[in-house]
């Protein structure tokens, strides 16, 4: 029987050589370096790490030698694989740090870019416009009041003071729902916001102070200056000692609030029934302000050069009104007025045809500011 292999020697073995093993930890250690990305180290990893790689079988190598050599070699062999153990994960945090720092730029997403690249809607520049009118009045304490669409022929017509058979109904050529019957109001399409006057006094203690905008019918044809669909702006106020300076004071700082300060106001006698006094309400024209008029060669677009615009009608309140809504007209008195809402954006921002504000294309609201 032979004696223990006492006299092995590992540096004999050549994988467990010192200078074999520096050789293979420098040429893990080089190609770990080499590594461009996280894939290539994963094959390094493998070739030079893994549990055929050159170390790995060195290490195998070991368990054959004779005690006394294990640990040298053990030593040798596995500082070499600590080493390149520790080389693989310094490289991989590496790589990983430059693989996020660059899906960082890469991926970056620019927060302050618009989200939503489909057209926004907006409200149509009518109800905008209608608005503003109608918060000049609130600001000056009027309410807002509101009607039916669908409005009784009584609130329409006989409560303000049109006369079945008065020619004045036929001013207002009418859509009609519903024939009277058995003693009970016919329905109309309300062919003004006037109904709402009757409306408001029924419905609220005096004194009254209210605006009321609306929608409107008549049988008009459509076309450039005419809708059969239209907008109103009605104002009211019922209060003791109403005189028609104030109708002139609250239509002047509508004027002056609405299109510019220093404007003036003029009334030209006018007949509604359910007003009398009656006028039709003219505003200096804020553009020219008066001076084209006899200037042909400074023609005014907004007011034809005739210096005056006409926003709408008013009155004094007719007493048969105020009686009609259960008004005492010995110790209340009061006016109305009504403007065209589709006129005033006419005129407000030179629209020169009223069936571009009807018929509902994107491009026209478009080129109005997109108030939402
Ligand atoms: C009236 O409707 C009265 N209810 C106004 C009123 C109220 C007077 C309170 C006195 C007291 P008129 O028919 O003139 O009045 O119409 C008023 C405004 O409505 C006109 O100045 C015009 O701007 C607008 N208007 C009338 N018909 C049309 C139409 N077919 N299309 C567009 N706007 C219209």
């Amino acid at each position: 029987m032979s004696a223990p292999n006492n006299s092995y020697d590992p540096v004999e073995v050549t994988a467990l050589h010192p200078d074999e093993v520096a050789r293979m930890r420098d040429e893990a250690l080089a190609a770990i370096a080499a590594a461009a990305s996280l894939d290539e180290l994963k094959e390094v990893r493998l070739a030079h790490a893994g549990d055929r790689s050159p170390l790995a079988l060195a290490n195998r190598e070991i368990g054959a030698l004779p005690p006394a050599a294990k640990a040298d070699a053990g030593k040798r062999v596995g500082g070499a694989r600590r080493e390149v153990g520790e080389a693989v994960k310094a490289r991989q945090a590496a790589l990983e740090e430059e693989r996020d720092a660059r899906v960082l730029v890469e991926e970056a997403v620019d927060v302050t870019l618009p989200w939503d690249r489909a057209p926004r809607g907006a409200r149509h520049p009518l109800t905008t416009i209608a608005e503003r009118m109608t918060d000049i009045f609130v600001g000056m304490g009027f309410e807002v009041a509101e009607g039916p669409e669908v409005e009784a022929e009584w609130f329409n017509f006989d409560a303000l003071n049109f006369l079945p058979d008065h020619p004045a109904r036929t001013m207002q050529d009418t859509f009609f729902v519903e024939a009277p019957s058995g003693g009970e109001s016919g329905l109309v399409l309300r062919t003004h916001t006037s109904p709402v006057q009757v409306r408001a006094l029924l419905d609220r203690d005096l004194p009254v102070y209210v605006v009321a905008p609306g929608r409107t019918f008549r049988t008009d044809e459509l076309d450039a200056t005419h809708s059969p669909v239209f907008h109103q702006l009605e104002g009211l106020v019922v209060d003791e000692g109403i005189t028609l300076a104030h109708l002139r004071g609250a239509i002047t700082a509508f004027v002056q609030g609405m299109f510019g300060s220093g404007l003036r106001t003029r009334f030209r006698p006018s007949y509604f029934p359910f007003t009398e006094p009656s006028a039709e309400v003219d505003m200096e024209c804020f553009v020219c302000r008066g001076a084209s008029v006899g200037r042909p060669e400074a023609p005014c677009r907004t007011c034809s050069s005739e210096g005056w615009i006409e926003i709408g009608g008013c009155g004094v309140v007719n007493p048969r009104v105020l009686t009609a809504a259960g008004v005492d007209t010995d110790r209340y008195s009061g006016w109305a007025f009504g403007l065209g809402v589709e006129r005033t954006l006419m005129f407000a921002r030179g629209v020169k045809d009223m069936r571009d504000m009807v018929e509902g294309d994107v491009r026209f609201a478009s080129a109005f500011e997109r108030e939402i």
